[in-house]
């Protein structure tokens, strides 16, 4: 058999749980509750993820990306922080927010784009940050989010302040110049900084193996001087386990890593990508062994902290909650009109006055027809 494009994370790659959810490394030190509590949030992005794409099929919301089978690399990387920390997010990420206090009410209302919306209708849907929980907005340009994170985090050594910042990447992103000038910055000031790559194995259509030739991403961090780690990303034990020696690190003053998370995009880039265009079956089917939430699943039923028949009712809560949360988002009017010009400047200047008073005068605008184009 030719091997697949994303073969299986090669043995030195940072493991807790094998893929049965059995125990083989050393199990850090997490609290039964907060085992629970991850388990749970796990299972919340799962069933969020399907409800939305549901809605986007049918017409609901105009556009999701879901973080199917990545939720332990989002999940994990999330409980190693501190609610004081900084987030700037990539793609796959809102369960990050989700886990610091974003509400699935607000996430809703920012895919529909109405006056709930945290972001104000400013954003394209699914692009979501909450400043409530210090996530910073992200731009679809790949890789801006790492000099940000890189100049956040000088902040933040400038001011005394014992924050970490975190910038997410994908493998995509690994390519681009602007992940190279964060880690090259950053490792020269020992910022406090960790960069969280979910390498899913695909950035859109490109494999992999065509992103780049080393023989891992976490290897990149060698070039600028500071430790890079890779861990396999459908094992949230590990994940927490390294990213939170990162973060450590990063907040003792000792400088940033590159935590490399090899996971797996389980569905299609987004809402508007057919991955069967490009992909083979066999190798979802691969990974769907590897399913995070299965493996975290059996490991708790096998310490006793999980009965197989808790579960449903939690998921019933869940669907209960979402659909009360699509029911109320539904109902809000758009953003108000003079939004617009909120937040822009300081003080409103008098052109832009004037186009407010216009604006308001015209009354709401027509509702505008089309589908998103990604
Ligand atoms: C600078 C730039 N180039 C190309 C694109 C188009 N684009 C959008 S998402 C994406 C792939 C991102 O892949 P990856 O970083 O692996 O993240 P993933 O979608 O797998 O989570 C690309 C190429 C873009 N948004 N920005
Ligand atoms: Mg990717």
């Amino acid at each position: 058999m030719t091997p697949s494009p994303s073969a299986p994370p090669p043995p030195s790659t940072l493991q807790v749980l094998d893929i049965e959810g059995k125990a083989r490394g050393t199990v850090p030190e997490i609290p039964p509750e907060d085992l629970i509590r991850l388990f749970r949030h796990m299972l919340r992005m799962r069933v969020l993820d399907q409800r939305m794409l549901s809605l986007q099929r049918q017409g609901r919301i105009g556009f999701y990306g879901t973080a199917t089978g990545q939720e332990a690399a989002v999940t994990g990387s999330a409980y190693a922080l501190r609610p004081t920390d900084w987030v700037f997010p990539a793609l796959r990420e809102m369960g990050v927010s989700l886990w610091r206090g974003t509400t699935i009410r607000e996430i809703v209302c920012q895919l529909i784009g109405n006056r709930g919306d945290v972001l104000i209708g400013r954003q394209m849907p699914c692009h979501f940050s909450d400043r409530k929980v210090l996530t910073v907005a992200w731009s679809s340009v790949i890789g801006t989010q790492l000099p940000q994170a890189m100049g956040a985090a000088w902040a933040a050594r400038i001011l005394k302040h014992d924050t970490v910042c975190m910038g997410y990447l994908g493998d995509g992103a690994s390519s681009s110049s602007d992940f190279h000038a964060a880690a090259n910055f950053a490792g020269v000031y020992r910022l406090p900084v960790v960069f969280f790559c979910q390498n899913n194995q695909w950035a859109i259509s490109v494999p992999l193996k065509l992103q780049t030739a080393s023989e891992s991403i976490a290897v990149k961090a060698v070039a600028y001087g500071f430790p890079g780690v890779r861990v396999d990303g459908n094992d949230v034990l590990a994940v927490i386990d390294a990213t939170r020696a990162a973060v450590d690190r990063a907040r003792r003053g000792e400088g940033p890593t590159l935590v490399e998370a090899v996971t797996f995009r389980m569905g299609g880039h987004s809402s508007s990508d057919d991955p069967t265009r490009y992909r083979e079956a066999d190798e979802v089917r691969e990974w769907e062994r590897r399913d995070p939430l299965q493996r975290f699943r059996s490991y708790l039923e096998g310490r006793g902290l999980l009965r197989a028949e808790e579960e449903p009712g939690w998921t019933q809560e869940l669907n209960d909650e979402i659909g009360a949360a699509i029911q109320e988002a539904e109902a809000l009017p758009p953003p108000g009109i003079e939004t617009m010009f909120d937040d822009v400047y300081k003080e409103v200047p008098p052109h832009l006055e004037e186009q407010r008073r216009y604006a308001l005068a015209m009354g709401e605008g027509q509702k505008v027809e089309g589908a998103f184009p990604l």
